[in-house]
């Protein structure tokens, strides 16, 4: 029987094990800072010395030597290596842990903490160290003009027609490590979910905000849940 083409979307659960804060958990992003002060354009306009402040914490905390890629990330690049179908990893994180762990066909739709972007010529400059606003984009050599290459709220999130396209041809969507809060990417299930011949299957801590939508869920931490998925996945018991 021919292989099905997977969509898994990721979002910060999985990289919680990995010791880097989710946004909406108790101790998440969120209940440290206002998204309205540090993630929409608004606030880059407003006050971008304490925006850059805030992408630079989180650029030295993935940084840091204790955090790696886990489990969960790892059977996830095997499941694209070994699965004979294609695989698209969609992820709603900023962290460069998917790639660390090995993989390769991968979307970041929110962006990448480690790359800066000119927003006077446009350029992406990776790894730059700590940002500021007198640092000169490599480029163009303007002064000021360089933001994380994120997206914020309110912008136009990354590959969308890529992404699209790959629900529209799916026959598995795996949402993994997300609360279901965020859209367009809350909004993937829906677009899969009524198609005949299409599985839909929700892997986390606790229920989603879309959890209903899901024909199949597993609850627990990534790093177990993932894996144990995974292998059954490959071993063909699903
Ligand atoms: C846009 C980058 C136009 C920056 C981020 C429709 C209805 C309502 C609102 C909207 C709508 N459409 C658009 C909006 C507005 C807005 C939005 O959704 N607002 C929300 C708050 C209501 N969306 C936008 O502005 C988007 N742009 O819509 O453009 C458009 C529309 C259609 C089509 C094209 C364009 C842009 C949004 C992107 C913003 N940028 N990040 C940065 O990182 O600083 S969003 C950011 O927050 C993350 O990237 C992620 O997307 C989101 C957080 O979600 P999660 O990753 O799910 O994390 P969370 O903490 O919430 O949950 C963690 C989960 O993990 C929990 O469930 C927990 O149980 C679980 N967990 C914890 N530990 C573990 C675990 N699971 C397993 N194991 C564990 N150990």
């Amino acid at each position: 029987m021919a292989r099905p083409s997977i969509v898994v979307l990721t979002g910060a659960g999985i990289s919680k094990e990995s010791g880097l804060d989710t946004f909406r958990d108790k101790d998440g992003l969120w209940s440290k800072v206002r998204i309205e002060d540090v993630a929409t354009p608004e606030a880059f306009e407003r006050d971008p010395v304490r925006v850059h402040d805030f992408y630079n914490a989180r650029r030295r905390g993935l940084r840091n030597s204790n955090v790696q890629p886990n489990a969960a990330h790892r059977a996830l690049a095997e499941l694209e290596q070994r699965w004979p179908g294609e695989v698209l990893l969609v992820t709603q994180n900023i962290d460069d842990l998917h790639e660390r762990a090995g993989s390769r066909n991968l979307v970041h739709m929110h962006g990448e903490l480690l790359k800066t972007r000119c927003v006077h010529c446009g350029a992406l400059d990776a790894d730059l160290g700590e940002i500021s606003v007198e640092l000169a984009c490599t480029s163009c050599r303007e002064a000021g003009r360089l933001r994380p290459h994120v997206v914020w709220f309110g912008e136009m999130p990354l590959e969308m027609d890529r992404i699209y396209e790959a629900l529209a041809g799916c026959g598995l969507f795996i949402s993994i490590g997300t609360s279901g809060n965020v859209y367009p990417a809350a909004g993937f299930v829906q677009e899969v979910r009524y198609r005949p011949g299409t599985r839909t299957v929700e892997l986390n801590l606790e229920p989603s905000e879309g959890a209903t939508v899901f024909e199949e869920r597993h609850y627990g931490p990534a790093t177990e849940i993932v894996p144990t998925y995974v292998s059954q996945l490959l071993a063909g018991a699903r």
